[in-house]
């Protein structure tokens, strides 16, 4: 009987602790120019469902986001960024989405070509 009890009491603080709100903040680069990235920025993170708070600081790339992570995650954040144009640790925005950016917010991309290789392989 009273390890019945028992289970039922954790049970319910299993349920609890899933039903609550779990506020996360999180930091990290988002590639920009100006004060118009920075509000395009700010609102495609605060479109995402559970953001409750986006801040993107034009001096330091940095984005602090605060949001709800039963309803979202960092990764969906980031998707919701580079869709609007703007590249991020995870995701990366689409060409044709960063070439239709006004001129001003063309944002420095320091595209990584990959190398084919010069190596021919030496022959005897
Ligand atoms: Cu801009």
């Amino acid at each position: 009987m009273k390890t019945k009890v028992l289970s039922l009491v954790c049970m319910f603080l299993l349920g609890t602790s899933m039903v609550f709100a779990q506020a996360k903040t999180e930091k990290f680069e988002v590639k920009g120019n100006c004060g118009m990235c920075k509000s395009r920025i700010e609102k495609a993170a605060n479109s995402v469902d559970g953001v409750t708070k986006a801040d993107w600081v034009q001096e330091t790339k940095m984005l602090t986001v605060a949001f709800d992570s039963t309803k979202t995650t960092v990764h969906k954040v980031q998707m919701a960024i580079a869709k609007v144009g703007h590249d991020t640790p995870m995701h990366k925005a689409s060409d044709e989405v960063y070439n239709s950016l006004p001129g001003c917010c063309k944002y420095d991309r320091t595209v990584a070509k990959k190398e084919s290789t010069g190596h021919e392989g030496h022959k005897h």
